[in-house]
């Protein structure tokens, strides 16, 4: 077993690790404290082609390994959560799906697309069905001619969605033979322009933290989507949901460790400034111990989402095994990581930490997120027991 980095790896991590912080750093105040999206940011990473790493050569992508993928959200997520979480439902979500279960003309026309500068999206939640995804009421109807889909409902906690170009999009369709009789059943996939007929974004969310990340309800008014946007068949969508939602928590997973990361440091450079008593206060044992803590269960995070990343490269290799189990855990468990890291680290800063002068504030709003999104900490448990009673 090797724990070390590849040399593209290293390399990968470091390029992010100055793009985050010579163009991230800058603005991540001031974006958060308006809640303004990233656009110039996203303008200059493209640049790097590292938007496309989930997109094969062939549609213009610049493909990556998962674990250099885990390596990429991190470092963004380090100096700025909000940031790495879009670029993890580009390339996660929305990318990869396509990538993974589109046909030859949807990888065609929209993976190049995505290559280029198009902004992605995946919106499965509503306000009914979050948790329980398999209870979506946003419906789908065929119209008379067999040409279109027509798209009725509030699509709900759509990350990207007020910038989104393409969004994966998941609703239920009503002439489906398993319609009202499957709980999932009818769920059908379908790739959404954002320049559809019928197609609007309503509220944005005022957060509490990933504030520069949009967060907005889609609006389906009799939204006109071509049949050819259907990825697979009617009434395959379900386990396409589910299957990014896997390849996605390892992201989130990711982001996480990323705060963990941020706030740790941050921390650290506080207690070894910050005199009290006449030495510093990282050589008070109380905050050495608090660190030392913080730095063994980051190394644990770290572990576990880089093995999830791993597996997931495997279970591909193999021909789609699912890597539930280790995505989930490592959701779990750095997501948890990312909320005490933080609220230690809130903590060792005293009244520093609580202002925004310091960016454990940020981070400690930040990490909350992640034991919500991609599935709360208790849709893991669920997902880790069902895997680990099989
Ligand atoms: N990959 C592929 N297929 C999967 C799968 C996975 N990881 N998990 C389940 N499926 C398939 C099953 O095989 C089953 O297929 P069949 O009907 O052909 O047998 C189907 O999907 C239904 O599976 P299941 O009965 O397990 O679904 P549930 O409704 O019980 O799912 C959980 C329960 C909680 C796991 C699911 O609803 C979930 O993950 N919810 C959270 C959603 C979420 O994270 N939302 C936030 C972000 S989205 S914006």
């Amino acid at each position: 077993m090797n724990f070390e980095e590849t040399e593209e790896q290293a390399m990968i991590r470091e390029m992010v690790r100055d793009f985050a912080e010579e163009v991230l750093t800058p603005t991540v105040n001031s974006r958060d404290a308006n809640q303004l999206p990233p656009r110039e940011e996203w303008k200059k990473f493209i640049e790097s082609g590292l938007h496309s790493i989930t997109i094969p050569e062939e549609f213009g992508g610049n493909p990556v390994d998962h674990i250099s993928e885990a390596i990429i959200i991190e470092e963004l997520a380090r100096v700025d959560p909000s940031f790495a979480v879009m670029f993890c439902v580009h390339v996660g979500l929305c990318s990869m799906t396509i990538a993974l279960h589109g046909n030859q003309f949807q990888k065609e026309k929209y993976l190049k697309q995505l290559a280029e500068n198009k902004v992605g999206a995946y919106s499965l939640s509503e306000a009914g069905a979050g948790t329980d995804a398999a209870s979506l009421s946003c419906s789908a109807k065929l119209n008379e001619e067999g040409t279109h889909y027509l798209l009725n409902g509030e699509k709900m906690w759509v990350t990207n969605g007020e910038q989104a170009d393409i969004i994966i999009l998941f609703a239920k369709d009503v002439d489906h033979p398993d319609f009202g009789k499957k709980k999932h059943g009818g769920t059908t996939a379908f790739i959404v322009e954002s320049g559809f007929e019928g197609f609007s974004v309503g509220k944005k969310e005022d957060k509490l933290g990933i504030r520069s990340s949009d967060t907005v309800t889609l609006v389906l008014d009799n939204c006109k989507v071509p049949v050819e946007n259907v990825i697979k068949n009617s009434g395959e969508g379900f386990p396409i949901a589910m299957n990014a939602l896997d390849n996605s928590r390892i992201g989130i997973a990711a982001q996480a460790l990323g705060i963990s990361q941020g706030a740790y440091e941050a921390a650290l450079k506080f207690a070894n400034e910050r005199e009290t008593f006449g030495k510093p206060i990282l050589h008070h044992q109380t905050i050495g111990n608090y660190l030392a803590e913080m730095a063994t269960r980051i190394d644990a995070s770290r572990m576990m989402v880089y093995r999830a990343a791993w597996a997931k490269e495997k279970h591909y290799d193999e021909g789609g095994k699912r890597h539930s189990k280790e995505a989930s855990m490592a959701k779990l468990y750095a997501g948890d990581t990312a909320m005490w890291v933080a609220e230690r680290a809130v903590q060792i800063h005293g009244g520093y930490g609580y202002v925004t002068e310091f960016p454990v504030e940020r981070f400690f709003r930040d990490a909350k997120i992640t034991q919500i999104y991609e599935g709360t900490q208790e849709v893991q448990r669920i997902v880790i027991a069902r895997e680990i009673n099989k």
